[in-house]
């Protein structure tokens, strides 16, 4: 029985995509622009070295960001894409691997691209670089229309899913697609070997220009507008007008076969054991996703492996990824996966709809098996639950005992949550009471972002103005933060530009603890240049006393997004061995909109790949 999975337009794996795939070779020739020969020279050694990994090799892609007309819910949009596609191209590579992508912006809009790989390294030239990461005035200046810039890294230490995306405005609601990451050649899986692989991503889709939507909101001061329906590889599903073509079955199967990337066969496989790569790649709405009648088993998250865990129902943060092994063990007919908003804010306006695909076995019948038989419909959670998301994420951990350190060099305590300010003359007041604006901050800072320079140009070039390095290690002010009713005089943050400063090396824990200012709410702190350790999650105030006793010191999960509890908090400890600038901030767009984020500025070490390289050429600049 061969189970198709049905959904339109799959993501693009390479179909149409410009690209070149080489083995790479200690001895081929870069140019390098040296300043200082030796210590560069050294580095290029060093890099040689690297370079020689047994059949790692080096993908090269073009991404052309153009505008495409692309027809849902019944209209045509001309929506901005990566090589006219919609979902983008998904890039298929190997650990130990590196990826070239020259981004070339043929688009109406200043773009960025990030990838969350835990850009560090790259061969030849550059060969340590966080210039690759991508978010918009942090690592770089956008990419200008008429303009062009090459992403170049290399992926050590990610197995698994990740994805890539826009960073910049909300470009991201149509600029994405899936990054998978296997084992280096000879290396397998450390699960059963699927019969297929699928990546299927959720999203949001707009029926209004999301641009538009978000430059309205910080116009007014207001809410952005939510999404008119979530998609999963690009289409709502069978719930929505004009969605039947390519959700339901047809006799085109191929057209039907959920991006048979990386298929073992297409013989029919009774029982087969399918491994999807969910990502939620939405704006603003993290996702419950269940299957009907099929029972899930968690064996990655966020390109880290972790100890299968089998679960009716998956919670997925925006920026989250989560790898799951489906046996098809039912009885041959066809069966719904579904996702909807998890919701944990209160008053919080959301998307309360529910995007489908289809899972339709292969009952080795075709005639019998007409477009008439409905899909069973899986339960689902209701949109608050909060237990459930909570029994879920605390399923999730690290295959085999992990490295804990013990001594710690940073212990830092960052509020996340929201805020209001005041309405100044001349401003438009949408928020709350029409005489507020939204707003939200960490430790009382609301982020700002540069726009004459990006943070990590202007750290290398030691240009001043652009940021301060005075980011608090703790709330300046100290309060019931979980509390119903805080004080009116703690809900207006501080605009800035402010860095966090973090010596090369350096054990960093740190514990993110949500606030009910405007209204408690999950948010998913997603962390640029490193994985880190989620070493404890819970509700209320972290008490230090207490809550370390709940400290996971065995095998606690590894991630890049962590969604810190509604009303709670989450404790993550990462060692800062990438020199650079590294943004963390909220993955809930509308937040990181509001502020929601901050920097870390990691210092260069004294060894041999432990310095920040000079920027590529090719970076863009402000002006
Ligand atoms: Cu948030």
């Amino acid at each position: 029985m061969e189970p198709i999975l049905h959904a339109l337009e799959a993501p693009g794996s390479f179909i149409g995509v410009p690209t070149t795939t080489t083995p790479r070779r200690g001895g081929r020739q870069h140019s390098l622009a040296m300043a200082s020969p030796q210590p560069r020279l050294l580095f290029l050694l060093s890099c040689l070295a690297l370079a020689l990994i047994a059949g790692a090799e080096e993908h090269h892609h073009e991404f052309i960001i153009q505008e495409t007309p692309v027809k849902r819910l019944c209209k045509t949009h001309n929506i901005v894409t990566v090589n006219g596609q919609f979902p983008g191209p998904t890039l298929e590579v190997r650990e130990g691997d590196t990826l070239v992508i020259n981004v070339v912006n043929k688009a109406q809009y200043d773009i960025t691209i990030h990838w969350y790989v835990l850009v560090r390294f790259s061969h030849p030239p550059e060969c340590t670089t966080g210039w690759a990461d991508g978010p918009e005035f942090v690592t770089q200046c956008p990419i200008k229309p008429g303009g062009s810039y090459k992403y170049r890294f290399t992926i050590e230490g990610q197995e698994g899913t990740l994805w890539w995306h826009a960073h910049s405005s909300w470009l991201r609601a149509t600029v994405y697609g899936a990054l998978i990451i296997r084992p280096k050649e000879g290396k397998e899986y450390p699960f059963v070997k699927p019969s297929r692989e699928v990546p299927l991503i959720l999203g949001e889709w707009w029926n209004a220009n999301p641009v538009d939507v978000i430059r309205e909101a910080q116009r007014t001061g207001g809410a952005p507008n939510v999404s008119d329906a979530f998609t999963i590889n690009g289409q709502p599903g069978d719930f929505f007008k004009c969605s039947e073509k390519g959700t339901v079955p047809d006799d085109d199967l191929d057209h039907h076969l959920l991006s048979c990337v990386g298929c073992m066969t297409r013989k029919p496989f009774p029982g087969e054991t399918a491994l999807l790569r969910f990502i939620n790649g939405a704006l603003n709405h993290e996702l419950f996703v269940t299957i009907a009648q099929h029972k899930m088993t968690v064996v990655g998250v966020d390109a880290s492996y972790t100890k299968p865990f089998t679960t009716e129902v998956l919670m997925i943060a925006p920026g989250q990824t989560t790898d799951v092994l489906v046996t098809m063990d039912q009885a041959p007919t066809r069966y719904y996966i579904a996702a909807r908003a998890y919701v944990s804010g209160q008053n919080v306006g959301f998307d309360n709809t529910t995007t489908t695909a289809v899972i339709e076995y292969d009952c080795g019948c075709a005639s019998d098996f007409g477009p008439k038989i409905q899909p069973a419909f899986p339960a689902l959670p209701a949109f608050n639950d909060t237990a459930t998301a909570t029994a879920f994420s605390a399923g999730i951990k690290s295959p085999d005992k992990v490295k804990v350190h013990e001594n710690v060099d940073e212990y830092l305590f960052f509020t996340v949550g929201l805020g209001l300010f005041n309405c100044k003359p001349g401003e438009l007041c949408a928020g709350p009471n029409n005489n507020t604006r939204f707003t939200a901050s960490m430790n009382n800072v609301s982020f700002v972002f540069p726009k004459t320079d990006s943070l990590l140009h202007a750290h290398y070039y030691k240009i001043p103005g652009v940021f301060t390095t005075d980011f608090p290690a703790h709330p300046p002010v100290q309060f019931d933060y979980t509390a119903k009713n805080v004080s009116q005089a703690l809900w207006q943050p501080v605009p800035a530009t402010k860095l966090y400063p973090l010596r090369f090396g350096s054990v960093v824990q740190l514990v993110l603890q949500d606030t009910s200012i405007v209204t408690p709410e999950n948010h998913p702190i997603h962390l640029h240049g490193y994985d880190f350790l989620i070493l404890a999650q819970g509700f209320g105030n972290f008490d230090p006393k207490k809550d370390v006793e709940k400290f996971n010191y065995v095998d606690p999960p590894q991630r890049n997004t962590v969604a810190v509890p509604v009303n709670g908090w989450a404790v993550i400890q990462f060692v800062a061995d990438n020199p650079g600038v590294w943004l963390m901030h909220c993955h809930l767009d509308v937040h990181i909109t509001w502020g929601l984020a901050m920097a870390f500025l990691v210092e260069d070490g004294y060894g041999e790949l432990q310095s920040l390289e000079a920027p590529p050429v090719d970076l863009p600049m402000c002006s």
